[in-house]
Formats: C-alpha cells, sequence, structure tokens
C-alpha cells in the first residue's frame, strides 16, 4: 500500500492468484496498458497547450477525421503493447488492419488486444471527456501467426475489458471477469489507485443517453422509449433526465455510478448502428454485465454476437438491468425483431404474447 492506498499494480498481483494457472502474462498486459493511458493523459491534459489538437487531415477506416490526439494515442498504445511483449496482435479504430506485433517475444504472446485508442476524441477541442476502450482475448490458434481469426471471438471470450476516461479526474476501470474495479490516477505519485471497489450498476436509474438529434431516423421502438422515458409519472420517478456528452465512455461511466441507460440504436443513415463491436460495444458491454447491468442489441446480447468483420458496428442499448428490459421490451413490441435472429426472438415475442411477430 502506498500511503494508504492501494496501487493498480498491487490490485492487479493481489488478484492474480485469482486464477490458479497465472503465470503474470495478463498482469504484465494490464500494466502495458495503464503506462500507455499514464502517458496519453499528460497530452490529453496539456492539449489545449501544445499544438496537438485538430485534425491531421486525413480519416480512419471509419471514415472519421483523425485528430492529432487520435494518432498519437493509438501510436502510444501500440508502443506499449510492443514493448511489454505480452500481445501478439492488436486491432485498432485507427488502423484498417490488424497489426501483428512483430517482435520476437511477442509473436508467440498470447494475448489479443483490441482497442479505441480514444474514443470521443471530437471532444478534446471542447475540453470535454474522452476515453480509451479496450479488449483482451486469448489467441484461439495454439502456434504459428496469429491471424484474424483470433481477434473475431465473441464477447463472452473476452478474459478482461476496461476504459480509461480523461475526465475532471483520470480514471482505469477494468474487469476480469470477477467484478469490477475503478482507480484513480494520482498525479502527484503517478499511480492509478483503487479509488472505486467492485463497482455496482444500479439496477434502477433516471438518466438516458442518446443523440436525439436522430429522433426522426430512429426505429419506432426507441421513439416510444423515449416517450415513456419523457411521460411523467411519479411512481416510477418519470420524467428521466436527459444526459448525453458524445463520448460514449463519458456517458457509460455517469450511468455506471448514477445509474441509466445508454442508447446508439440502428437509424436510417446508420442501420447498423454506429459503435463498433469489437473495441467498444463488447468491452463495455463486459463491464456493464460485470456491474449487474445489461448490453443488447436491443434483441440480443452483445457478448453472444459472432463477430464477422474487425470494424463491425452494432446497435448498442446498455446499462441499468430494467431500463435496458423496458427499451427491449418497447423494440419487441414496436420494431419487431430482424428476422435473422428468428428462431431466439420469435420466442422471446411468444413470452410477450405476441405470436407471428410484428408487422
Ligand atoms: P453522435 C464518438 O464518436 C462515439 O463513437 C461515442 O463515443 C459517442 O457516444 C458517439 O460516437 C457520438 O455519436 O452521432 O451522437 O455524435
Amino acid at each position: 500500500m502506498v500511503c494508504g492506498v492501494k496501487t493498480l499494480g498491487q490490485f492487479i498481483i493481489e488478484k492474480q492468484a485469482d486464477f490458479p494457472y497465472a503465470k503474470g502474462e495478463l498482469s504484465r498486459l494490464l500494466r502495458d496498458i495503464a503506462i500507455a493511458a499514464k502517458i496519453v493523459n499528460r497530452e490529453v491534459n496539456k492539449a489545449g497547450l501544445v499544438d496537438i489538437l485538430g485534425d491531421i487531415g486525413t480519416t480512419n477506416i471509419q471514415g472519421e477525421e483523425q485528430k492529432k490526439l487520435d494518432v498519437y494515442a493509438n501510436e502510444q498504445f501500440i508502443a506499449a503493447l510492443t514493448s511489454g511483449g505480452e500481445c501478439c496482435i492488436v486491432a485498432t479504430e485507427e488502423e484498417n488492419e490488424i497489426i501483428h506485433i512483430e517482435s520476437p517475444v511477442s509473436q508467440n504472446a498470447k494475448y489479443i488486444v483490441c482497442i479505441d485508442p480514444l474514443d470521443g476524441s471530437s471532444n478534446t477541442d471542447v475540453n470535454v471527456a474522452v476515453g480509451t476502450i479496450f479488449s483482451i482475448y486469448r489467441r484461439k490458434s495454439i502456434d504459428g501467426k496469429a491471424s484474424l481469426t483470433d481477434v473475431l471471438q465473441k464477447g463472452t471470450q473476452q478474459v478482461a475489458a476496461g476504459y480509461i476516461i480523461y475526465g475532471s479526474s483520470t480514471m482505469l476501470v477494468y474487469t476480469t471477469g470477477k467484478g469490477v474495479n475503478g482507480f484513480t490516477l494520482d498525479p502527484s505519485i503517478g499511480e492509478f489507485c483503487l479509488s472505486h471497489a467492485e463497482m455496482k450498476m444500479p439496477e434502477v436509474g433516471y438518466l438516458y443517453s442518446i443523440n436525439e438529434g436522430n429522433y426522426v431516423h430512429f426505429p419506432d421502438g426507441v421513439k416510444k422509449y423515449l416517450k415513456y422515458c419523457q411521460v411523467e409519472d411519479d411512481a416510477t420517478n418519470r420524467p428521466y433526465t436527459s444526459r448525453y456528452i458524445g463520448s460514449m465512455v463519458g456517458d457509460i461511466h455517469r450511468n455506471l455510478i448514477k445509474g441509466g441507460i445508454y442508447i446508439y440504436p440502428t437509424t436510417s443513415k446508420s442501420p447498423s448502428g454506429k459503435l463498433r463491436l469489437l473495441y467498444e460495444c463488447n468491452p463495455m458491454a463486459f463491464i456493464i454485465e460485470q456491474a449487474g447491468g445489461k448490453a443488447s442489441t436491443g434483441f440480443e446480447r452483445i457478448l453472444d454476437i459472432e463477430p464477422t468483420e474487425l470494424h463491425q458496428r452494432v446497435p448498442i442499448f446498455i446499462g441499468s438491468k430494467t431500463m435496458v428490459e423496458k427499451a427491449e421490451e418497447m423494440m419487441m413490441i414496436y420494431t419487431g425483431a430482424p428476422k435473422i435472429l428468428n428462431g431466439k426472438v420469435e420466442a422471446q415475442l411468444e413470452n410477450l404474447g405476441i405470436v407471428g411477430g410484428i408487422d
């Protein structure tokens, strides 16, 4: 314990005992991510003072303007994972293809990292919280060079997931499947210190986070759910409060602490949704489920989705269990489940007393 607090490093080593066969690789991998997070934090915090804001005139695979900080953060996490030697492939939002870590040590490393190095980076120019989101898998292939197949794994296969939020303070929040713990960076000692042990998502919440500017493009089930949130009803503390800052990490972190729901649904402009499965939805879903919340596409559990593409997008409803379930109910009744899921979803429709789907 450093001056009465438990550092992230101490916590990781202590929890390593939860995994009897662990030889320390995952612990070292988490340490490598934390090191890069501290370096990125330093640049994010002084972004207004140095020439690192703004666009660099290129776009990423998503067609989004790449910010100088996006590229910087991407470079720092890749460098830390390369020098740490515990990761053989990095899948990052900022690169079209997977990155093979070519150092001799890393080629036989057993972990895969999917990462959004700086999510919500359009907010950096206006000093609103941004974040890093990461997801860690064990490679499936036994020998030889790891491949995309090792990356395209269901969210249930994650061995760890976390995010760093660069906000009024900088926090690292992560899970290895045994609960969720939050660490606040103490700049005076340069350490992430345990500040939010065993985080639990309130089952009932009163905050809803969605870009209502897209209202006319939303599915009917989402429109009906928004109206449900806005209707006066003392018995259920409605109307709820709308809070949306355009930064998934910032919105979900607030909702994790206070209770709430974050929704990025399909829209006519984004028919598959906007958020990426591998390095945004899966890690956040793992964390929120581990904290007692829920995460789905409105019909299917996020963590059960079989990935087919590296930058695959999915709709996401994530947060307090009762709020997500109410939104799912509205989606079932008013939007109708995509036929591609009819095997599982039609059973749910029958549970709701609605047989034969919805027009
Ligand atoms: P919109 C940031 O670009 C992001 O990926 C999430 O962090 C955020 O919640 C969402 O997109 C904002 O998207 O369309 O509302 O600006």
